[in-house]
């Protein structure tokens, strides 16, 4: 549960029952698709502290299996993370060999449902869209384009009258 009351947080086991693991039992990138993170949700890695770790890393390195300069390292083999803001987040172990056998992981967490837009879809925007659909839907540079168009006739029929 949350501080807000109506949003239940989730706590994530990476792998379920297999956990944190370079065996290869587990493809992350693929239980990673099957879950939804939100803010306020708990990742949970659970793994023997003798052979792996979780350490918290860029991008970059999440992409070459670099695990010199990690944002945050775990060691306990019961490690809690809270997803405390939006974004990309990525993990891998640094035992050598184990994030290039895939025991590495990228997570998007996202808003909760409900700080969405739902409450406040029809904007003031939305109802002046509503009264005039067509002029508010285009595009200022194309409503500049089409009056630049019909300036650049009327020059030319005046050409034509003159000439
Ligand atoms: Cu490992």
């Amino acid at each position: 549960m949350t501080l807000f009351g109506a949003t239940i947080a989730a706590n994530h086991e990476i792998g379920d029952v297999a956990g944190w693991t370079a065996a290869g039992t587990v493809d992350y990138t693929n239980w990673a698709s099957t879950n939804n993170f939100q803010v306020g949700d708990r990742l949970d890695f659970k793994y023997n502290q003798q052979f792996h770790n979780v350490m918290e890393v860029s991008c970059q390195e999440f992409e070459s299996c670099n695990s010199s300069s990690p944002i945050i390292t775990y060691t306990t083999g019961d490690d809690t993370v809270e997803l405390s803001s939006t974004g990309h987040r990525y993990f891998l172990c640094s035992t050598p060999g184990h994030c290039d056998a895939g025991q590495k992981l990228h997570i998007f967490v996202h808003c909760h449902e409900d700080d969405g837009a739902a409450s406040s879809d029809l904007s003031p925007l939305d109802h002046r869209r509503n009264l005039s659909p067509f002029i508010n839907t285009i595009n200022p540079f194309i409503q500049l384009v089409l009056w630049f168009n019909v300036w650049h006739m009327f020059v030319q029929s005046c050409f034509a009258l003159l000439f």
